[in-house]
């Protein structure tokens, strides 16, 4: 069995059928994206295949996954709920799978916030979790156009696509988002 077949799976254990589809959706939307805009075609497609694999795990264990791996949250991170799973994703494939790539490491925990200077890799995997196949929002058909033109582009229509959602709800907004978006938008920084 090839890495791949073994990774997914471990994720048919981990999580629900339609979070199972999104990860295959978004590990070939990344290789897509890796091969247009060159970043390592192996690295996205493992990274987009394993990014949510602590998503459907419930909120205690992947508190107890970051403990694990030594990770210290900050106020903000402990404060929103939906971000401990990158965080705990990131941690698991280290610890768990032990993929010691620091760039396979930082996309998957940089993958629901983003953060300034970005690796290509890094962004591959931001947007391909906006445009795989599975997503159904509106505006989904522009950010794919988007996404096979510009990947900065893409990633600042993402950006700004949750920081309007999050200050619409009044919920907190990770500061890693705010300095992804502020490169975005200004050259100067
Ligand atoms: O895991 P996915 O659903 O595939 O996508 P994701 O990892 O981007 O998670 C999206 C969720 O995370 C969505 O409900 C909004 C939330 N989120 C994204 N950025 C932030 C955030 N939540 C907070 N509190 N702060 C952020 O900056
Ligand atoms: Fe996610
Ligand atoms: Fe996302
Ligand atoms: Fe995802």
């Amino acid at each position: 069995m090839d890495r791949y077949e073994e990774y997914k799976k471990l994720l048919k254990t981990m999580m629900s059928e339609y979070r199972y589809r999104h990860s295959l959706g978004v590990a070939d939307e990344a290789r897509k994206l890796a091969e247009r805009y060159g970043a390592d075609v192996e690295k996205a497609t493992v990274a987009g295949l394993l990014h949510d694999i602590m998503k459907d795990q419930p909120p205690k264990v992947q508190l107890q996954t970051i403990e694990d791996s030594g990770i210290i949250l900050t106020p903000v991170e402990q404060a929103s709920q939906k971000l401990w799973h990158a965080i705990a994703g990131a941690g698991y494939v280290r610890m768990k799978l032990g993929i010691r790539d620091p760039e396979i490491f930082d996309a998957i925990l940089y993958h629901t916030t983003g953060r300034d200077g970005m690796s290509r890799l890094e962004k591959v995997l931001y947007v391909a979790d906006y445009t795989s196949c599975d997503r159904q929002y509106e505006g989904v058909e522009h950010m794919r156009e988007l996404a096979k033109i510009s990947l900065e582009d893409a990633m600042r229509e993402g950006l700004r696509f949750t920081i309007q959602e999050l200050s619409g709800l009044e919920r907190t907004i990770h500061p890693n988002t705010i300095f992804a978006y502020n490169e975005l938008v200004c050259d100067k920084l």
